[in-house]
């Protein structure tokens, strides 16, 4: 377990966060815990080991996925919903939610694009690079059998998939092309305000941002950076915020960065044949 003190509400934490620091998903709660500053503790779930599998685990978390939140004796699920959860019951002087209803529904609007989209799209281009190696140095039998494990049926097949073609697997192509629409409409509503759903930091931005920090990590920022400005600007924000170096830089020495760095060079060329292919250049 490793402590978050963060001098907020109360001394000792009575958060855990079942966390992996490469998951999008645990980023976003880690965002939110940091903004408003409220102390936790955190258990690093072993993805590429199927940590996640086990039945400790399952028995937290019955996806098999990270993150789960253990809060007192409540157990939360869903990032998207924990971080709701996080902004309602530790009210506190920092909220991530405006009052007005439509604003409420933009952010939850953005949310499901996320769960629906960007997520699986995400995994799709983070699981070649990140899960894939480990697998391959299994017997195929053993590594199939592993993947057969995994609760939710689209995310098995398209594990399966991805296990056999890499970059190459279909899912990479449609991944790339929702990354490149997401970061077009963001471009349009970015135009008139700094933060996605107004002047303000909100849960929209919170939940989108962890999707840019697998481009940062890659070196893949070429998806945005010379087209899309206030996209740009609107990521340097983040990165510039206390919140950011705390949930994220933190996670990222100067060795994995490399490591990272490393690996995303390799698969640029491939993430690029399937940019062209979308229609961004
Ligand atoms: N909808 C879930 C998705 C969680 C999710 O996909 N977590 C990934 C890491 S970002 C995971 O645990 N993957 C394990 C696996 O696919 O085996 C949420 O938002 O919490």
């Amino acid at each position: 377990m490793t402590d978050h003190e963060q001098g907020g509400v109360g001394d000792v934490p009575k958060i855990t966060l079942y966390n992996n620091r490469m998951s999008p998903c645990a980023q976003k709660v880690r965002i939110v815990l940091a903004e408003k500053v409220i102390p936790y503790e955190t258990r690093d779930v072993d993805l590429p080991g199927k940590e996640n599998l086990q039945p400790w685990y399952l028995k937290l978390n019955p996806a098999g996925v990270v993150p789960t939140l253990v809060d007192g004796d409540h157990v939360l699920r869903e990032s998207s919903l924990i971080c709701e959860y996080l902004d309602e019951a530790y009210s506190g002087d920092v909220s991530l939610r405006p009052d007005a209803p439509h604003l409420r529904a933009e952010i939850r609007l953005w949310m499901k694009h996320v769960d629906n989209s960007l997520h699986p799209s995400c995994g799709a281009l983070q699981w070649p690079l990140a899960m894939r190696p480990r697998l391959l140095e299994m017997d195929r039998d053993e590594a199939l059998a592993l993947i057969a494990q995994v609760v939710e049926a689209p995310r098995r097949e398209r594990q399966k998939r991805l296990f056999d073609k890499g970059l190459d697997a279909p899912d990479v192509r449609n991944a790339v092309g929702v990354y490149c629409q997401t970061i077009d409409r963001m471009e349009r509503d970015l135009q008139d305000r700094d933060w996605l759903i107004g002047d303000h930091l909100s849960l929209a931005d919170i939940v989108v941002a962890p999707y840019f920090q697998t481009l940062l990590q890659y070196g893949w920022t070429d998806l945005y950076a010379a087209t899309h400005p206030r996209v740009t600007g609107w990521i340097e924000r983040l990165q510039g915020r206390d919140s950011w170096k705390a949930a994220i830089k933190a996670d990222f020495d100067a060795e994995t960065r490399a490591y990272l760095r490393g690996i995303g060079t390799k698969a640029w060329p491939k993430i690029q044949t399937h940019m062209a292919y979308t229609g961004a250049s």
